[in-house]
């Protein structure tokens, strides 16, 4: 089995971390260890009866409560809606239908769909219709022939849906000198295209990679000098592309979003229009049931209240979950995996900012041994805890148990030991005031982030039935769920570990690489970005050559990465209630779209 605290759980052949981590470790000052010396902040309000010193994070009380939760109500239930959507669902079918001849207006339809939010309802649809894209591929047809936006249009979706495309498609528009731009003059819609579609890239992919470099430059100088008009629509989607590319962004968000945009078209569609609408309302209302039960839970465990020093994000924690999953058939998977996100988010401010070793020791031993015995040891504040996840994890290995007659404990509970066992690692590293390699830090943080608990529990609540194989992958970390993690990690560091020095906490990614590689924090900065760039690369590629798992799994993981650099896109959106998260769950999980 695995043991995640050593750097053995680099398997030989699994793409893991290449490239620039490996090549920084060469550069290790060693037998540094100081850095920052560990701080305990002596405050009389988080002191316990023993007078024992603790951190403290000063997390601020809920925003959201429970009676307000309780009563939100959405209209857009019941009989009349879904008949007026099937209605709509099927004008969109004819209107596809009658664009069969056309592959560029098919895959316009496609990219519509996917940016309204609907292209869930035309699975099937999608992907004949990609297919048969797929099958002529190199058929040198006219419609796309000099034409870069459809070139890179059909060269994104295929990718985007696990079809490998090569990258030399686009050598052609490099001119003799090997440059971009030559062909492309003042194509801005093809250099959008082709900004989007080049963020599909594998490591290695050059052609890609200068198409990135190229568009980027190019379009953030469209900006520039088009400033006195930004209003116009192609403007507005630029800038929102180098904001964030598409294949980055929150589907959610980027749904709600596009409804306005595309509103405003001259070749809006109204029947389309008032579909997306319509099917993001009713998808609210789902999601709002699904909350309402969670929350529901959440009240019953009574940690929230238990547990002042934690962070009590119910409904962040929900956002999240939307992130990854919003369509409502992942309904269970959405109100499970809200609970163990909600259960990660206390147990992490256990670790990180109340325990004390001695306590993480024990509270690590615990969860080790799943054994309700183990709980007489813990002091009174860990044992409701433990006792909360004891029985909220075997809960759903039981709905597993009776749902598909499979015995998943002992997966979930290695999870849990796995994550505590690497939260309690990072621990000992700061009450040893020790800094770690960047190297040795990933290795360990790319699973004290929490990825690898969520997504491994996520499987067992989208997949049925469950694959004995998969069983044997998952519980050696394939790479999808390892880049999705690092991903994740990435993303938090830069937007929460200032904070956490500052309170006291282990050294992260960055200061561990300005530590190690001797720069300064906006240089460590940097280097972090260009690793989520590579992470990305290979992710994509999992993306496409993993094919032992579902696609839904594989979304999933995907998008737990996009979510993270959205929830961490402004600072800590996840601790930090009421700036950008409160206004995304405002817009997500409360506020309806008008209908006209
Ligand atoms: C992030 O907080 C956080 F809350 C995590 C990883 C637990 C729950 C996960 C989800 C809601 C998806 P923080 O920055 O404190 O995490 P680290 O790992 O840096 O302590
Ligand atoms: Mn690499
Ligand atoms: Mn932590
Ligand atoms: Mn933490
Ligand atoms: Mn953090």
């Amino acid at each position: 089995s695995l043991s995640i605290s050593s750097s053995s759980n680099i398997k030989p052949g699994v793409p893991y971390f290449t490239g620039p981590i490996i090549s920084s470790v060469a550069r290790t000052r060693r037998g540094v260890t100081s850095y920052p010396a560990p701080k305990c902040v002596t405050d009389t309000k988080v002191s316990d009866g023993n007078n024992i010193a603790r951190r403290s994070a000063n997390y601020q009380p809920p925003i959201w409560h429970f009676d307000y939760v309780q009563s939100l109500r959405s209209p857009f239930t019941g009989e009349p809606y879904a008949r007026q959507a099937e209605k709509l669902k099927e004008e969109v079918r004819v209107m596809v239908k009658k664009a069969e001849d056309d592959p560029l207006s098919l895959l316009e339809h496609i990219d519509i769909l996917q940016r309204l939010g609907l292209s869930y309802h035309f699975e099937n649809e999608v992907k004949g219709i990609l297919q048969e894209i797929y099958d002529n591929y190199h058929s040198n047809d006219v419609w796309k022939k000099n034409n870069i936006y459809a070139t890179a249009l059909e060269f994104r979706l295929l990718r985007q849906h696990g079809y490998w495309v090569p990258q030399d498609i686009f050598s052609s528009i490099k001119d003799e000198t090997g440059n971009f731009g030559a062909l492309m003059n003042d194509d801005i819609k093809g250099m959008l295209s082709l900004y989007e579609a080049s963020f599909h890239l594998v490591e290695g992919e050059n052609i890609l990679e200068e198409a990135r470099n190229f568009t980027t430059k190019s379009l953030e100088e469209y900006i520039k000098r088009n400033k006195s008009d930004q209003n116009d629509s192609l403007s507005q989607l630029v800038s929102h592309a180098l904001e964030l590319p598409l294949h980055w962004r929150m589907l959610r968000l980027e749904t709600r979003w596009f409804i306005d945009v595309y509103e405003k078209r001259d070749d809006m569609n109204p029947s389309l229009l008032e579909l997306a609408k319509l099917d993001f309302n009713m998808v609210q209302s789902t999601h709002q049931e699904d909350l309402k039960h969670v929350s529901r839970w959440w009240r019953s465990t009574g940690l929230g209240q238990k547990l002042e020093f934690a962070r009590d994000r119910l409904m962040e924690n929900f956002l999240w979950t939307v992130g990854f999953a919003f369509e409502p058939h992942f309904e269970y998977c959405r109100r499970m995996s809200t609970k163990v996100k909600a259960l990660l988010t206390v147990i992490d401010d256990i670790y990180d900012v109340y325990g004390t070793l001695d306590e993480l020791e024990l509270f690590t031993d615990a969860v080790e041994r799943w054994d309700i015995d183990a709980m007489d040891q813990l002091p009174d504040y860990m044992k409701i805890c433990f006792l909360a996840l004891h029985n909220s994890i075997n809960d759903m290995a039981f709905d597993v148990l009776k749902e598909q007659g499979l015995h998943i404990i002992k997966y979930l509970k290695k999870e849990w030991a796995d994550i505590c066992k690497s939260y309690l690692r990072e621990a000992k590293w700061y009450y040893n005031g020790y800094t770690p390699t960047l190297k040795e830090y990933i290795d360990n943080a790319w699973i004290s982030i929490s990825a690898p608990v969520i997504l491994v529990h996520a499987y067992f609540f989208v997949v049925n039935p469950i694959k004995e194989e998969a069983l044997h992958c998952l519980e050696e970390y394939p790479s999808i769920i390892r880049q999705s993690s690092i991903l994740f990690r990435l993303a938090d560091d830069l937007a929460t570990s200032s904070d956490e020095l500052k309170r006291g906490d282990v050294p992260k990614s960055i200061q561990c690489y300005m530590h190690e590689a001797g720069v300064s924090e906006d240089e460590a900065r940097r280097h972090i970005k260009l690793l989520i760039d590579e992470t990305w690369k290979h992710l994509n590629e999992d993306r496409v050559a993993d094919s032992r798992f579902p696609k839904a799994f594989i979304e999933i993981a995907t998008n737990l990465s996009r979510m993270a650099q959205c929830m961490y896109q402004y600072g800590d959106g996840h601790g930090i209630q009421d700036r950008e998260t409160k206004d995304r769950v405002l817009s997500l999980l409360v506020n309806p779209i008008p209908l006209s």
